[in-house]
C-alpha cells in the first residue's frame, strides 16, 4: 500500500454562493473518504480553495457591474464559510489569485517552456471589436458543429462533450456584445496533445507508464476511462495554454503584455500551490505529496474529466519531477426536484441558508446526500426523499438502535456497562458478523464506493436492531437478568463501534453517540472489536441522536422553491 494520500477536489470558481448540487459531487465523497483515511492512521493530506480566474469569474463581474477582485474576494471567504458551516474537514483552502499560486503557475509554465513543451502559433482568432477583446472560452458561443446544440462555447460543448475550439462554432456570437465577431491575428502558447496520444491511451487503459504499472485501470469508474477513450480515440488536438486577457496569472515571457496562462493550466497546479503552503504553514516537505510513494487523488465533477485526467497528467509528466493522478473519481450530476440545479433561476438549496436555518441538522443532509450520491448516473435531491431517508433510515435504525442500548441499559443497570455470562448462538454468531464489518467498509471506501460503505455502516445498525428484537431483553427483564446483562453488553459493544463506523460519514452523530456511552472516539482499527466498553464503565443519559422530519418541514422547504419558479415566471 502507498505510503501517503494527497487527496484534491476540484477548485470552485468563486462567482456564487455553494449550493448541496456542488457538495454531493467533489466534496461530501472527498470528505468521507479522507476522514476515513485519517481515522485508519494514514498520512493525508486534502486540499482545495477557490479558482479565481477564467471567463466564469470575468463575466460575473461583468453582469454585476464590479471587478472580478470583488467578485472572488466575496465569494471566496463565502465559499470558505459554508464549506465549514457544513463541518468540511479541508487541510489546506487556498485561492489562485494569490501571490504564492501566481509565482507557483508562472515557474511551472516556465519550466514547461524550457522543456520544450509548448508550440508557438500565429493565428486569427475571434475578436469583438466593439469590447476591444479577444473570445475564447465561454466568451464565444455558437451552434455546436457535432451535436447542432445551440450556446455551445468556445471550448466546449456542455450538451455531447466535445472539445472545441472557437472557430469550430457554426455561427459564432460574442457573449460580450451579442455580436458576430471579426477575426484578428494573434499567437499563443499550444500544448501539442497529439503528440501525448501513445503514453495516454497506455496509461488510462492499461495503467501502466514507462513501463511500470502505476494503478489498475478497473479501479477506475466507467466513465472516467470511457470519457477519457474517447476523447484519446477521437484524436487529440493541440490547445491553447494562454489566453488574450487581463485577469488571470501572467504569462511570464517579456513581449507577452496583455497575455495570461489558460485557466484550466494555472487553476490544478493550484493544488500544487495549495499543497505548498500548507507545507509551509506545518512544517512539512511539500514534495512528500506530489512524488514517490504517494497516492494522488482528484475528487470532480464530470465535467472536468478531461481536464485531470488528460491535460493536467500531461502537463505534470512534461514539467517532470511528479507522481501521475492515482484515480479520478468524477461524479455525475445532481438534479433537484425534477430539474437542474441553476444559480440564475435561483433553482437551488443553498448550503449558507439550510445550516443558518438548521444548524442542527449537518449530519441529516450528509446522509442523505450521501445516500443519493450520483457515482455513476445523474441523481436527484426532493425534499420528500430527504424526509423518508432521515425518518426510515437514520432515526427508525440507527436512532432507535442507539437509544434502545443506552436506555436500556440505564434502566437495569444505572447506566453501568454489565458483564458478559455465557454466549449463545445467537451472541456468538452477532459478535462474529461485527468482526466482518472493518473490512467490508474499508473496502468501499477504499474503492470511492461511499454510498454503499454507508450503507454498510447503516447495516451495523440494523445488526443491532435485529439482536434486540431476537433476544427481547425487556422480556427477560422480567425472569433472567443475568441474560440481559450479556445481550445488553453486547448490545452496548455494537453501539461503540457504530461511534467508529459512522466517524467518515457523520462526524458529529458519531460524536454524540460517543458522548451518551462516556467513550473517546477511537480510530479505525478498533473497529469490529467486542470489548470496547469495559465492565462497569459509566455511561451517560441519551438525548434525541435524530429528530424526524415533520411534513411541515417538507412543505415549507418545497414552498421556498415553488416560490422561486414563480418569481422567474414573472421575470421573463
Ligand atoms: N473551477 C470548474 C468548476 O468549478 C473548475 C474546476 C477547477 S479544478 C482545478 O466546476
Ligand atoms: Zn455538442
Amino acid at each position: 500500500m502507498k505510503k501517503r494520500f494527497t487527496v484534491t477536489s476540484a477548485l470552485l470558481y468563486a462567482n456564487g454562493p455553494l449550493h448541496i448540487g456542488h457538495i454531493a459531487g467533489a466534496y461530501l465523497p472527498a470528505d468521507i473518504y479522507v476522514r476515513y483515511l485519517r481515522s485508519a492512521g494514514e498520512d493525508v493530506l486534502w486540499v482545495c480553495g477557490s479558482d479565481e480566474h477564467g471567463a466564469a469569474i470575468t463575466l460575473r463581474a461583468k453582469k454585476d457591474g464590479t471587478t472580478p477582485r470583488e467578485i472572488v474576494d466575496k465569494y471566496h471567504v463565502e465559499m470558505q464559510g459554508a464549506f465549514k458551516g457544513l463541518d468540511i474537514s479541508f487541510d489546506h483552502y487556498s485561492r489562485t489569485s494569490s501571490e504564492k499560486h501566481h509565482k507557483v503557475a508562472q515557474d511551472f509554465f516556465l519550466q514547461l517552456l524550457e522543456n520544450d513543451s509548448f508550440e508557438v502559433k500565429t493565428l486569427e482568432q475571434y475578436y469583438d471589436e466593439e469590447a476591444d477583446q479577444f473570445l475564447a472560452d465561454r466568451y464565444i458561443t455558437g451552434t455546436c458543429p457535432s451535436c447542432s446544440k445551440e450556446g455551445a462555447y468556445g471550448d466546449q460543448c456542455e450538451k455531447c462533450g466535445s472539445d472545441l475550439s472557437p472557430t469550430d462554432l457554426i455561427n459564432p456570437i460574442s457573449t460580450l456584445s451579442g455580436k458576430t465577431p471579426t477575426l484578428k491575428e494573434t499567437s499563443h502558447w499550444f500544448l501539442p496533445m497529439d503528440q501525448h496520444e501513445e503514453w495516454l491511451s497506455k496509461w488510462i487503459k492499461e495503467g501502466t507508464f514507462e513501463g511500470e504499472q502505476l494503478h489498475n485501470p478497473k479501479d477506475w469508474r466507467n466513465q472516467v476511462n470511457g470519457q477519457c477513450m474517447s476523447w484519446i480515440d477521437g484524436g487529440l488536438h493541440p490547445r491553447a495554454m494562454t489566453r488574450d486577457l487581463d485577469w488571470g496569472v501572467p504569462v511570464p515571457v517579456e513581449g507577452a503584455d496583455g497575455k495570461v496562462l489558460y485557466v484550466w493550466l494555472d487553476a490544478p497546479i493550484g493544488y500544487i500551490s495549495a499543497t505548498k503552503e500548507w507545507a509551509g504553514k506545518n512544517n512539512k516537505d511539500w514534495k512528500d505529496y506530489w512524488t514517490g510513494d504517494t497516492k494522488l487523488v482528484h475528487f470532480i465533477g464530470k465535467d472536468n474529466i478531461v481536464f485531470h485526467a488528460i491535460i493536467f497528467p500531461i502537463l505534470l509528466k512534461e514539467h517532470g519531477g511528479f507522481i501521475l493522478p492515482d484515480n479520478v473519481p468524477a461524479y455525475e450530476f445532481l438534479n433537484l426536484e425534477g430539474d437542474k440545479f441553476s444559480t440564475s433561476r435561483n433553482w437551488a438549496v443553498w448550503l449558507h441558508e439550510f445550516m443558518e436555518a438548521n444548524p442542527d441538522k449537518k449530519d441529516e443532509l450528509k446522509y442523505v446526500l450521501t445516500s443519493i450520491a450520483p457515482e455513476s448516473k445523474d441523481a436527484e435531491f426532493t425534499w420528500k426523499e430527504f424526509q423518508s431517508r432521515i425518518n426510515n433510515e437514520l432515526a427508525d435504525i440507527l436512532g432507535n438502535f442507539v437509544n434502545r442500548a443506552v436506555v436500556l441499559s440505564n434502566k437495569y443497570f444505572e447506566g453501568k456497562v454489565p458483564k458478559r455470562g455465557e454466549l449463545m448462538d445467537v451472541d456468538t454468531d452477532v459478535l462474529a458478523q461485527l468482526k466482518e464489518y472493518p473490512a467490508k467498509i474499508e473496502k468501499l471506501v477504499r474503492a470511492y464506493k461511499l454510498r454503499e460503505a454507508q450503507s454498510e455502516s447503516m447495516n451495523l445498525a440494523r445488526l443491532g436492531n435485529k439482536y434486540l428484537a431476537e433476544t427481547e431483553p425487556w422480556k427477560l427483564s422480567k425472569t433472567d437478568m443475568s441474560r440481559v446483562e450479556t445481550i445488553m453488553n453486547i448490545a452496548l459493544q455494537i453501539t461503540a463501534n457504530l461511534t467508529i463506523a459512522f466517524q467518515p460519514f457523520l462526524p458529529q452523530k458519531a460524536a454524540t453517540i460517543a458522548e451518551f456511552l462516556g467513550m473517546d472516539l477511537l480510530k479505525w482499527d478498533s473497529l469490529g472489536s467486542d470489548t470496547l466498553l469495559t465492565d462497569g464503565h459509566q455511561l451517560n443519559k441519551p438525548s434525541i441522536l435524530i429528530a424526524k422530519i415533520e411534513d411541515k418541514f417538507v412543505e415549507e422547504q418545497v414552498a421556498i422553491l415553488e416560490a422561486s419558479k414563480l418569481a422567474n415566471i414573472e421575470t421573463v
